[in-house]
């Protein structure tokens, strides 16, 4: 074993994280896939680290992966933030299929609509680099399924915890050469957590706080979660396999600290068919056709809060509801050719999105109690585009990628709100690209350089939402008069990798042009505006297999965003972060010990009035035993009951009821999982 111990001394002392694993053979196997076959700007999540962590949410799960953050908004339902871009920033995916939540408040970011069970892998893709999706501006994030594997599978397994949490879930499948099957179905229910000083996390408003939660529903269940899905395979040929999956959520009362009002419920259906054909000719590599529909259906009140106290003007159980719906139907073609020493891949996708939300309030319209105001005036969305991407290997140690798409995207609103009126369209024709070059002087020494124009259009809530309030209430509202993003970056990576272990560092650089940047339009009303922005962060992520069957993994991420227009820091950009694990694992038990940190944000978006959030450390400790079939994980998160804060789950206008109001994270909570597998 060679290291280059001065390398390794110096990562150690930055960093930190956590990690897993079944069998110790498993977790090098793992270090080999990430060191060799992932490019540096790619990294990955596994099902053994999501199963053995105890994250709620996929938002949390990966939270492991350096450049990762989430926005906490209750007890579940963490929206992903990659590199500090968020929302449509990045693309997040299922299958390859676009998923929109239906929630003007993102209480159901595209992760939330699946099951942990039904993934057995998540990608990252960081940086403009992926040209076989719109709209992939700071990244991509895409949660594989799992596949019914050959003979008969089933799994089961329980996860129960603090705060009366549990999870459980049971899958089986059946698959010959030609036909395949599985079904699977999730539970997953919770109390309200407690912080570390021991209150309800739903406990952060003051008691003259509209937004409180009454008395008989702070500490009621934060979430419950029916999921149930099912997915045929059938093989034509030897070298094609058409699938076809379907998926149910149901999501029940889910409570939503960080907002004014809670879900009554999220209702999701997925629907995915996809065909695939291997190795036409020895030109056509592959192609691939893909069809899928999704619906969501959110409605959300404040029933659980002082502010629907019965009144002369509150006369329903409510003070305030949204009804919110979205869908999305989608096609993919595109294929794989041989062209001269390279591989040309392109491709042809259209999506339709349809969002409407409709919200009534007691109060909005004097007069008119409850009179309904088109929230998100159904707006229907329409793109088209087209891709090209090849990749080209030449003097032995090169690669060479460079790609480029095509969108074409219409808008139009099918009702009307104050804002904007029934019938408006808006269109864009957009382009983006990137050149790649990877370069290996030696074997396991892998250098990258990138350079990428990627584009974002602005969402249907950016540019049409319509939420007046009577000052001194805060009004939001769209600006139907945005552009698209389009970010210029650049990335430069390095990535080592030995049989056991691998390091991997990046850096990146963006200038955001006409950046969509959340504002204060006047003392009463919150608008969207284009902005001159640039950010930057850096990346260092290592595993290592040590001796005596030690494990290290480390983490480290940063980075920073900055208004040009405003010459101040752009608002909602996690701090510093990093962790460290160390673990023993012989392949039958494991032991792991984590450390997290992250340091005080002191960069704050002044005009949003954003607070500095202190940094923070805690400590995580899990052990688990495999024993045939049968595994059991137990383990204690933030063991020392440390009372913190994500910078990101910081309350912010037009829901902030005052400054400071953050939903902490959770105090010390123990879970421990059985999985038996036969
Ligand atoms: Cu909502």
């Amino acid at each position: 074993m060679k290291y280059p111990l001065h390398t390794l001394t110096a990562l150690l002392m930055l960093v930190l994280t956590n990690q897993t694993v079944l069998a110790a053979s498993q977790l090098l196997e793992e270090i080999t896939v990430r060191g060799e076959m992932e490019p540096p700007t790619q990294e990955s999540l596994t099902v053994r680290e999501v199963r053995e962590s105890p994250a709620r949410d996929m938002g949390e799960a990966l939270k492991q992966i350096e450049g990762v953050s989430s926005v906490r908004k209750g007890a579940i339902a963490n929206d992903v933030v990659l590199r500090g871009f968020q929302k449509d920033n990045i693309n997040v995916l299922v299958d390859g299929t676009r998923i929109h939540g239906a929630c003007p408040s993102r209480m159901d970011p595209p992760s939330f609509h699946l099951d942990f069970a039904e993934i057995s892998e998540i990608k990252v893709l960081k940086g403009p680099y992926d040209v076989s999706n719109p709209g992939s501006l700071g990244g991509m994030i895409d949660a594989r399924t799992k596949q019914p594997g050959k003979g008969f599978n089933s799994d089961f397994n329980v996860t129960y915890g603090s705060f009366d949490r549990m999870d459980g879930s049971v899958t089986a499948s059946y698959g010959n050469n030609r036909l395949d099957g599985l079904l699977g179905y999730a539970y997953k229910r919770s109390g309200v957590p407690k912080a570390g000083n021991g209150s309800l996390i739903t406990d952060i408003y003051p008691s003259t706080s509209a937004n409180r939660y009454r008395a008989d529903t702070i500490d009621s269940r934060a979430y419950e979660i029916n999921t149930g899905w099912t997915k045929f395979g059938l093989k034509p040929t030897d070298n094609s396999r058409m699938e076809v999956g379907y998926t149910y959520q149901d999501a029940d009362h889910v409570l939503y600290p960080y907002l004014r009002m809670d879900a009554e419920y999220d209702r999701t259906q997925r629907l995915n068919w996809s065909y695939r054909i291997e190795k036409v000719s020895p030109v056509v590599k592959e192609v691939n056709l893909q069809a899928y529909w999704n619906q969501v259906k959110h409605l959300m009140d404040d029933r659980l809060r002082a502010s629907s106290t019965p009144s002369a003007t509150v006369t329903r159980i409510y003070s305030m509801q949204t009804d919110a719906e979205t869908r999305m139907i989608g096609l993919k073609a595109n294929g794989s050719f041989a062209v001269g020493d390279g591989t040309l891949k392109s491709g042809i996708d259209y999506y339709n999105r349809n969002w409407d939300a409709l919200n009534m309030r007691a109060m909005y319209t004097p007069g008119q109690a409850y009179s309904p105001l088109n929230m998100i005036p159904d707006v229907f969305v329409d793109n088209l585009g087209l891709f090209a991407e090849y990749e080209i290997p030449f003097a032995d140690k090169f690669i060479f990628k460079a790609g480029l798409r095509g969108d074409l995207t219409w808008i139009e609103t099918d009702k009307g709100n104050p804002l904007v009126a029934e019938g408006t369209d808006t269109d864009f024709a957009e382009s983006s690209g990137n050149v790649q070059l990877t370069y290996t002087p030696v074997t396991g020494l892998e250098l990258f350089t990138g350079f990428g124009r990627g584009i974002r259009t602005p969402d249907p809530q950016e540019l049409y939402i319509s939420l007046p309030a009577m000052a001194p209430a805060i009004t939001w509202r769209g600006n139907p008069g945005l552009q698209p993003t389009i970010n210029y970056q650049a990335d430069v990576g390095a990535k080592y990798a030995a049989t056991r272990f691998y390091v991997n560092a990046s850096v990146f650089h963006s200038w955001l042009q006409d950046y969509i940047n959340f504002y204060s339009e006047s003392a009463t009303a919150k608008s969207y505006q284009n902005i001159d922005a640039t950010m930057w962060g850096s990346e260092l992520g290592t595993q290592i297999s040590l001796p005596y069957d030690l494990f290290v993994k480390g983490t480290l991420s940063y980075v920073e965003g900055k208004n040009r227009d405003g010459n101040r820091p752009l608002s909602e950009i996690p701090p510093l972060s990093g962790s460290v694990g160390l673990r023993y694992d012989n392949g039958t038990a494991f032991c792991e010990l984590i450390a997290n940190m992250a340091r005080e944000q002191d960069r704050v978006d002044s005009g949003l009035n954003e607070q500095r959030t202190p940094g923070w450390a805690t400590t995580d400790l899990k052990a688990g035993v495999i024993y045939k079939s049968l595994s059991l994980y137990a383990g204690v998160y933030n063991l020392l009951d440390k009372h913190y804060y994500s910078h990101l789950s910081y309350l912010r206008d037009p829901f902030a009821s005052g400054t400071g109001f953050k939903v902490p994270e959770n105090g010390r909570n123990f879970y421990a999982n059985i999985t038996y597998t036969f």
